[in-house]
Parts: C-alpha cells; sequence; structure tokens
C-alpha cells in the first residue's frame, strides 16, 4: 500500500507542477503573508501533525464525499485541494481501506472535466445499485461567475476493479439542473439514493433553501431538503414539496437515513425499509447549517405517502441537537454491509489562521469514524468511535479507585499521552448533588454560554471535574475536558453539562479557541458518569456518557508538544469525586496515505 501511495504522490506533485501557473490569488497573497507573517514555531512542527486521524500528506481538505464499501474495501472520497493549504481547485480525491483506519491514497476520482463540473466538483454521495454497482452523484459548478450548481453522476469504468481507481460520466450528464423557482446558487450535495420497495422508485435530497432564498423581515431564509424522485437514476423530477424545512439558512450536506428503535447498535440500509418491511424505525434528518458552521439533526417519521418527514419533537428544529458541539461539519454516514453498522464521518477545520495553514503546508482532518445509533430513549443519537480504532492501542496504564479530593488533580503517568486513547469512569456520592450549583435560568438552553460563564477554572459543586489533556509540566498550557452538574431553578433532575475548555491551551496568542459544550441528558442521580477522549496531538474528540454528548476540538500546544504532554485527572468543585476506573493507552500510526 505504501509504494501505491508513494506513486500516487509522485503524480499529485506533477500535477502540482503542472498547474502552478493557476494558483488563485488568493493564495498567493496569503503564502505572502505567511512570510511576513510570525508563525510560532511550534505550530510547524511536525509533532503537531495529526497521526491516525485521516488525513492527505499535505493541503487542504474539506467535506467527506461518497462513503462506501466494495468487495472487500472501504472508500472515502473528499474536498481536496491539490496546489495548496487553503480551499480552491477543488477536486475528489481518494482513498482506500480495509479497515477505515489504515489507509492508501490513488489518484482523484474526480475533476473539473465537462461542462456541468468545469468550475467546481463539490460534494455528494454513493448509491449502491440492485447489482452492487456503486454510482455517485455530485455537484457540479458549471458557470463560474454565479456559482450555477447542477448535479452529475458519475460510474466505475471497471467494476471488476475493487478499488474503482476510475470513474466515469456519462454524456447525459447534468442529470439534476434547478428548476421551478430553485436558487441555483444555493442547490447542493446529493445524499445517497433510497429505493422504495412499494414503487420501486429512486429518492434522494438536495440541500437548499425554500422560495428566492431570501429570509423576512431579517430572519434566516428557510433552509429545504429538496426531494428528487427517479426510476432509472437518469430522469429525476422533484416532488412538488420539501422533504422538510426550516428558517435556519441555506442547508448544506443533509442526510437521511433510518435506525432501529431497538436501542441496538445494528444499522438500517434505507432500501430495505418499507411499509411491509416490518422493521421498527425512526428517520434521523441531518442538516449542515451554513450559516451556523455546525452539524444539526432531529430525529421523527419519513411518512412515505405525502414525502415528507415530521420531527417527533415539534420544536426540535429549533431545539439543537448536534452530532458534536464543536468542530464538526459536512458530515456524512453510509451504512457498511460488511458489519451492519451504520457509520458517521465528519470534517473538522483548523483553529488556527490561514497564514499558519499555509506555513504548515495542511489544513483539516476528518474525525475518527463513529459508529451511529438511536439511544433506547428514542430522542438523540449515540456515537461511538468504530471499533478497528482499538487496534491503534499500545502500552497502556490504569487508575482504579482513586479519589480526587476538590481543588485536587492526579497526573496520569507512564506513557506519551500526545496520542492517546483515555476511557475514565466518575463517580460521586449521590448525596453531594445538593451542593451542585444552581442553575441561571437565563442561561439553562445555551450549554456552550453557559460553559463560556462556568470555565474550567471557575470553582462549582458537583464539578467542574474531568481531565486535562495536552497539559504542559507546570500545567500553564492544558485543555479541559469535564463535567459540571447544575440544580434547576424550579427543581427537576439535575443538569449535566459538558464542556471543552482551551482558554489556557495554548501560548499562542493567534488561535480561535472558543469554549464548547453540550448538555449531557442522562440520570446522574446515581453519581456515575463515563468520559473518553481521542487526543491526537492537534486534536481532542471526546465521548460524554457513552456517546450521548460528543465534542472535537481543535488545540495548539507550544509546550505540552510530544513527549511533554500530560495528561491530569482533575476535580474543581466541593465535592469529592472518584475514578472508578481509568485507562489510557498510548496510539500508535497507522498507514495514512502515505505520509
Ligand atoms: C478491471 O479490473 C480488474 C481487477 O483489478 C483487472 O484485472 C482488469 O484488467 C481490469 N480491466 C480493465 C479493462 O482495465
Ligand atoms: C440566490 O441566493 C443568493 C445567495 O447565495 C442571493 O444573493 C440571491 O439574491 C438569490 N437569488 C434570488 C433570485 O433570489
Ligand atoms: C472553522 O474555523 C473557524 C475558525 O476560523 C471558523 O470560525 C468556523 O466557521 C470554521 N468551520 C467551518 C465548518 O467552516
Amino acid at each position: 500500500m505504501r509504494a501505491l501511495g508513494r506513486v500516487v504522490w509522485a503524480w499529485l506533485l506533477l500535477l502540482q507542477l503542472a498547474g502552478a501557473s493557476h494558483v488563485v490569488h488568493d493564495y498567493e497573497s496569503l503564502e505572502a503573508e505567511a512570510a511576513a507573517a510570525a508563525v510560532p514555531p511550534s505550530i510547524v512542527d511536525p509533532l503537531m501533525r495529526t497521526g491516525y486521524h485521516f488525513q492527505p500528506r499535505k493541503n487542504w481538505i474539506n467535506d467527506p464525499n461518497a462513503p462506501l464499501y466494495y468487495k472487500g474495501w472501504y472508500h472515502l472520497f473528499y474536498q481536496y485541494n491539490p496546489k495548496g493549504a487553503v480551499w480552491g481547485n477543488i477536486v475528489w480525491a481518494h482513498s482506500v481501506s480495509r479497515d477505515l483506519i489504515n489507509w492508501a491514497a490513488l489518484k482523484p476520482a474526480i475533476e473539473p472535466s465537462i461542462p456541468s463540473d468545469k468550475y467546481g466538483c463539490w460534494s455528494g454521495s454513493a448509491t449502491t445499485l440492485p447489482d452492487g454497482t456503486p454510482v455517485i452523484m455530485y455537484t457540479g459548478v458549471s458557470r463560474s461567475d454565479v456559482n450555477y450548481q447542477v448535479q452529475n453522476v458519475a460510474y466505475p469504468r471497471n467494476t471488476s476493479d475493487p478499488l474503482l481507481r476510475e470513474w466515469v460520466k456519462p454524456s447525459h450528464n447534468p442529470i439534476i439542473v434547478p428548476r421551478g423557482g430553485i436558487n441555483a446558487t444555493q442547490f447542493r450535495d446529493p445524499t445517497t439514493a433510497w429505493r422504495a420497495p412499494e414503487d420501486g422508485r429512486w429518492r434522494l435530497l438536495i440541500g437548499s433553501v425554500a422560495g428566492t432564498g431570501r429570509g423576512r423581515g431579517g430572519a434566516p431564509p428557510r433552509g429545504a431538503a429538496y426531494v428528487y424522485r427517479s426510476r432509472d437514476f437518469r430522469r429525476w423530477t422533484r416532488a412538488r414539496r420539501p422533504l422538510h424545512s426550516a428558517a435556519t439558512g441555506m442547508w448544506e450536506c443533509p442526510d437521511f437515513y433510518p435506525v432501529g428503535t431497538s436501542g441496538r447498535r445494528a444499522g438500517v440500509e434505507a432500501s430495505s425499509v418499507s411499509a411491509a418491511s416490518g422493521k421498527k424505525v425512526k428517520y434521523v434528518l441531518k442538516n449542515s447549517l451554513d450559516l451556523r458552521r455546525y452539524d444539526y439533526y432531529t430525529v421523527g417519521a419519513y411518512d412515505r405517502a405525502a414525502e415528507r418527514y415530521v420531527p417527533d419533537d415539534p420544536a426540535g428544529d429549533e431545539r439543537h441537537l448536534r452530532y458534536d458541539y464543536g468542530n464538526f461539519y459536512a458530515s456524512k454516514t453510509f451504512y457498511d454491509p460488511a458489519k451492519r453498522r451504520r457509520i458517521l464521518w465528519g470534517w473538522a477545520n483548523e483553529s488556527d489562521t490561514a497564514a499558519d495553514d499555509v506555513a504548515k503546508g495542511w489544513a483539516g482532518i476528518q474525525a475518527i469514524p463513529r459508529t451511529v445509533w438511536l439511544d433506547p430513549s428514542g430522542k438523540q443519537l449515540l456515537q461511538w468511535p468504530i471499533e478497528e480504532v482499538e487496534a491503534l492501542r499500545g502500552k497502556s496504564v490504569a487508575l482504579k479507585d482513586t479519589v480526587i479530593k476538590p481543588g485536587q488533580h492526579v497526573e496520569v503517568a507512564g506513557i506519551q499521552t500526545a496520542q492517546a486513547d483515555v476511557e475514565v469512569s466518575f463517580a460521586f456520592e449521590a448525596t453531594s448533588l445538593a451542593s451542585a450549583e444552581a442553575l441561571d435560568p437565563a442561561m439553562a438552553g445555551d450549554a456552550q454560554r453557559l460553559c463560556g460563564a462556568r470555565g474550567a477554572d471557575v470553582g462549582g459543586g458537583v464539578g467542574p471535574f474531568g481531565l486535562w489533556v495536552l497539559a504542559s509540566a507546570d500545567r500553564q498550557e492544558r485543555t479541559a475536558v469535564f463535567f459540571r452538574v447544575f440544580r434547576p431553578a424550579h427543581g427537576g433532575k439535575p443538569v449535566v453539562l459538558m464542556c471543552t475548555d482551551p482558554i489556557k491551551s495554548s501560548l499562542n496568542p493567534n488561535l480561535y479557541q472558543p469554549t464548547f459544550a453540550g448538555f449531557v441528558d442522562t440520570d446522574i442521580s446515581n453519581g456515575k458518569i463515563s468520559l473518553r477522549s481521542l487526543i491526537d496531538r492537534s486534536v481532542v474528540e471526546s465521548f460524554g456518557a457513552g456517546g450521548k454528548t460528543c465534542i472535537l476540538s481543535r488545540v495548539y500546544p507550544s509546550l505540552a508538544i510530544g513527549k511533554n504532554a500530560r495528561l491530569y485527572v482533575f476535580n474543581g468543585g466541593k465535592a469529592e469525586v472518584r475514578v472508578s476506573r481509568l485507562t489510557a493507552w498510548e496510539m500508535k500510526k497507522p498507514l495514512m496515505n502515505g505520509a
């Protein structure tokens, strides 16, 4: 796989040289800026580059595209700039893997080559046809002046090739164009199609806005997911009304899929569900909100006859359930037939400056793929890193039954923790819940604001307790991942907040370091809660309460790099907290696209 990677990278290098004269103006000025700016040396330290998260050897990446499984291989395509570390010149880069962890880069699968994608090959999805052939549908930009968006298809040239190295664009492209009042500049990111067994027709969604795309009276326009139907995957007609819409601005990268209601982890393939199948499912509709730059979802019902989706919670579109409360965008799921699970891929951008990215030569990673399934409550999803990532675990250390007194911290020593997988179970006396902080009603609906006001260093009652990761020996630098428990003003069950606080994560002042937070819908009355954090040099990906609340944060320490990175458990509350069990593993490096 390595040799393969090298050939491909040599090829990409050629491409880069050949295309050097077309480098966009933006990029040139950023390069000059990078040279002039004082980029802190730690930013370009190779020990800051993530190791087991998906990324190419260099350059800019964004959305994951068309994840699929074919003849023993997982495929991931993604938005990629072959010419630099900022957005532009986008092609569909292509990598293959046996296990979703070790990756080999192939040559780009889709590049601008026809009139209907001449100015851009943007995001899209794959659908497996009944004969097993995967087909990709993606957004092409066909006019440069207004970013005019249409949808194209591409098929494998050789279905005997498990690596699907070559993709052909049939001459009937584009196959969907913005007609009937659709704003052509806001019409993109087709989903995987599903086929209703009742009538044999395919359906898919395209992200857009309702009407002209202008909001009323200063409100954001209505984001919409339009349904297109086809018998032959070639002629598509739009259903009159969108599957769903809400006044949250342009919807990018919609995703729509069934989840089983049994509480089990098994995934459900969308075309296997029909009125007659007897499968007990709910549906998830996810949209990437262009205005807010986060991925929001609701759980609800799919009315097949009306071709409409109805969230279970009528206020769901405004309640803001998110896959991840940190840097996580343009995500997409696929059904993995090999292990019968649904897997979520999402893009995490950088939090440093564009000039830093140019100096580093790379920008963007994909989060560790997550298995997603419906929580037994039926109200939200659960997410957990795919089991394959555990194959990277090496040397480990453990803590057992360790009490962390109020105001104290304990170091987890004995392994390197710049790249680690940490699982911890916390416990406290249920009686200490009486000492939990009162919840300010003004912030009861806004986790991020609450955590901004009650960060890791503000003393509390029950919590803040959790981990300091990527910490320097003197703890001057540290990123806190923690919980805090609140008593609601009018009684009721305690409210649990999960936060990542990077305010002290680096001495470098030029970073975007917001506090990320989400509420955890869990019953804490038994005094127990768990946390898992995947640490990979400049990313910390955390899963609270078994995957109920997830937060991915990018951090760039200037001291806590490589062997100097430490890990601690801390307790900033008044109540004693016990670590029932903590295990931390060093993480090994997988094959990563020839890097
Ligand atoms: C198709 O792929 C198979 C498997 O990689 C290969 O043996 C065969 O030569 C390919 N056919 C063509 C026409 O490229
Ligand atoms: C289409 O959307 C763009 C925003 O991308 C907006 O500027 C433009 O006014 C819209 N066009 C029409 C006809 O409403
Ligand atoms: C990631 O970068 C930060 C800092 O530049 C921006 O504020 C975010 O909008 C951006 N996220 C996405 C999804 O583009």
